[in-house]
């Protein structure tokens, strides 16, 4: 069975981790499109850095929470064949156990040099003064994430899979934000199975063949159970 799994947001929220459009849907004031963007980045490249360094912290004291430990269980059963995507740039599904993730949205804890173009690991904050490791530029540094405007990592290998999948799963995310919100259709018009598990509906819920209303750390353990009571030996 290939399942092609989307998380968002949602599955980190009960590791103590922030969602984006949650309560007010602001960081200090700012709306997510004013520091998650090139632009924001060229006004105010501190504030933007400000902001990344606050998350990083924050990623490094969370832990992966029942949701996460699932998948990692499900990509271990024999008979399923998993592609798990995720929007999200913490490292919580790795920490959780699960060895291939694809981050479409990139890793707060990699760091990307505009000069050279380098990606290196980054538990430390940035700012205008850090240094690139590789080719010893000065204000270079960036988040490796995937800013409004920007182009989103795998999508060739995403469609890929999602065209050749038995089931598509999105879990706990919004369905705000293209190109992922659009893969609930690409799976639709490939004739695949879809699935939503979320804590509240969201603006896909009417694309998808069914929906669960939910936390992820209830809902995701529940369906991974099922899946492993029909394909798992
Ligand atoms: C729970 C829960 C619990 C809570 N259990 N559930 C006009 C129309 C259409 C598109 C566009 C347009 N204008 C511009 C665009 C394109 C733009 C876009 O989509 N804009 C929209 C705002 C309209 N997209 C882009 O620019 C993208 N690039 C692009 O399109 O390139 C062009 C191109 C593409 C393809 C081919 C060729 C060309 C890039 C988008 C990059 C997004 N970046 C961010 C920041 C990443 C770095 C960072 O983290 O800071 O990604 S923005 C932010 O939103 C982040 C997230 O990954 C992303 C999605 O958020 P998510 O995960 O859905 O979170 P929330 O908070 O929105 O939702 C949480 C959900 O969880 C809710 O539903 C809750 O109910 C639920 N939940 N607790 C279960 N316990």
């Amino acid at each position: 069975m290939k399942i092609v799994l989307l998380t968002g947001a949602g599955i980190s929220a009960e590791s103590g981790v922030q969602t984006f459009r949650g309560s007010d849907g602001l960081w200090e004031g700012h709306r997510v499109e004013d520091v998650a963007s090139p632009e924001g980045f060229a006004r105010d490249p501190q504030l933007v850095h400000n902001f990344y360094n606050g998350r990083r912290k924050q990623v490094l004291e969370v832990s992966p929470n029942p949701a996460h430990l699932a998948l990692a269980k499900l990509a271990r059963t024999r008979g399923v064949e998993l592609m798990l995507v995720t929007q999200n740039i913490d490292d919580l599904h790795e920490r959780g156990g699960s060895e291939e993730v694809l981050h479409m949205h990139g890793e707060l804890l990699k760091a990307r040099c505009n000069d050279c173009g380098a990606v290196v690991p980054c538990r430390e904050d940035l700012s205008r003064a850090s240094i690139c490791p590789i080719c010893r530029g000065i204000d270079c540094m960036r988040p490796h994430v995937v800013w409004f405007g920007e182009i989103p990592f795998g999508l060739d290998e995403i469609s890929a899979a999602i065209s050749s999948a038995d089931l598509f799963v999105a879990i706990g995310t919004s369905g705000r934000v293209y190109p992922a919100a659009s893969f609930v259709s690409w799976a639709r018009r490939a004739g695949v199975r879809t699935l939503e598990l979320n804590l509240e509906v969201s603006d896909a819920t009417g694309v998808f063949h069914e929906s669960r209303r939910g936390r992820a750390g209830d809902l995701v353990p529940a369906w991974v159970e099922e899946v492993i009571a029909t394909k798992g030996h």
